[in-house]
Formats: structure tokens, C-alpha cells, sequence
């Protein structure tokens, strides 16, 4: 959507190449995304990555101006997706780094998934998508969004619980320079995806 010049290397996530020294040492926690600036600094948290790019490409127009009257609620909504959303989504998908034994994941599986749906809940009764999150223009907010949601257990039932975020997701998803990238990072990003139901 900014069309910068750039570079993208891969790093397939749950496979031996993920984790490597050379990936280490780039982000010690061996985690996606990571941008590396021309200079060699190293940014890694997606809310830092899309602030910094937003500020770089002013013209791109994906994050509110300061002092615009939008700015308040995308600076809440942007912290809250990157520091209580993502944090439950990603544990999800490692519960044996949390607790040892069956049982112990099958619970802590249970209230993740539950954690989730209450956080998507009150996101969802904070917005009315038109039909982006912020009105008629995308944001970063509905890129970090629509990212977090697509990440979220299956079990959460996301499109279900949340219709207006979803709504607001598909429309991100749709836009003709986001649907290409989300083609290839979601393949399960179909309209019918088994995510999408609460019964999935
Ligand atoms: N706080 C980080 C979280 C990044 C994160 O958890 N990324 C996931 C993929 S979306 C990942 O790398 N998972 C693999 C792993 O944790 O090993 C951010 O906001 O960028």
C-alpha cells in the first residue's frame, strides 16, 4: 500500500529453518515480522513496524495525522490489538511453553480461547465499520486487525461473534493491493474458511 522499495525474505514459521543462528540474530526471539532499515537498525513488533513506515510515507495516509480527530481512537486500537490481543493469540498456538501435560494445555487451551473472544467482543462494540475501521479510507489499524483476527483459534469463532469486525476485515482484505499479500500469507483466507464458524 506505500509501495516503498523493499526487500522480503521469508522466514517459514514451525519449520527448521525458523529459529535459525542467521534469523536469531537478526530478532533474538525468532519471531515475524522484522524490518530492517537501510541504516542496519532492526525493528521488530508489527505496531512499531506499521507506525514507522506510516511516518516514513506520510503520503500513503495509513495512520491519522496528529491532532486529527481520528487519532485518538487509532493510537487505543492499535496498542490494544498489539499488547492484549496478540498476546493470547499467539499463546494459543504454544501452550507448551505455558504448562506441562495434557490436561494442563486442554485448560489453558479453553481459557485462551475464551480470553480472546471477550477481548474481540469489546473491540467490537467500540466501532462501526463504514467499511474500515476508521471510515471510508483503510488504515494500518484494519492492516494489524484483520492480521490478529486472522491468527485467532478457529474455536473463537471470530466472524460470529464479531460481525462488524469482521465485516471490517473482509473489506481490508479485499482492497486490491492487500488481497494479493493476504492470498499468499492466508491461504485459508476464503470467505468460507472453517475459521469463520463457531462451530469450526
Ligand atoms: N509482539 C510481536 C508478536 C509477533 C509474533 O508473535 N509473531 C508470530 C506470527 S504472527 C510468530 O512469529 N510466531 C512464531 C513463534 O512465535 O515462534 C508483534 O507484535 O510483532
Amino acid at each position: 500500500m506505500i509501495g516503498a522499495p523493499h526487500r522480503l525474505a521469508r522466514v517459514p514459521l514451525y519449520t527448521p529453518a525458523h529459529r535459525t543462528p542467521a534469523y536469531l540474530a537478526v530478532n533474538p526471539l525468532g519471531t515475524v515480522p522484522t524490518l530492517v532499515l537501510p541504516d542496519g537498525e532492526t525493528v521488530t513488533e508489527s505496531a512499531a513496524i506499521l507506525l514507522l513506515l506510516s511516518e516514513r510515507h506520510p503520503e500513503a495516509g495509513l495512520v491519522p495525522a496528529p491532532g486529527s480527530p481520528e487519532r485518538p481512537r487509532f493510537l487505543r486500537w492499535l496498542a490494544y490489538l498489539s499488547a492484549t490481543v496478540y498476546p493470547p493469540t499467539r499463546r494459543y498456538y504454544h501452550l507448551a511453553d505455558h504448562v506441562a501435560g495434557a490436561v494442563a494445555q486442554a485448560e489453558l487451551r479453553r481459557t485462551t480461547v475464551a480470553e480472546q473472544v471477550r477481548l474481540w467482543v469489546a473491540m467490537e462494540a467500540a466501532f462501526d465499520p463504514a467499511p474500515y475501521l476508521l471510515g471510508d479510507r483503510p488504515s494500518a489499524l484494519d492492516l494489524a486487525m484483520a492480521m490478529i483476527a486472522r491468527l485467532s483459534a478457529p474455536e473463537a469463532g471470530f466472524a460470529v461473534a464479531c460481525p462488524k469486525l469482521a465485516a471490517a476485515r473482509d473489506a481490508i482484505e479485499a482492497h486490491p493491493e492487500v488481497a494479493p499479500v493476504w492470498r499468499e500469507n492466508f491461504p485459508d483466507s476464503a470467505p468460507d474458511f472453517a475459521g469463520d464458524r463457531a462451530d469450526a
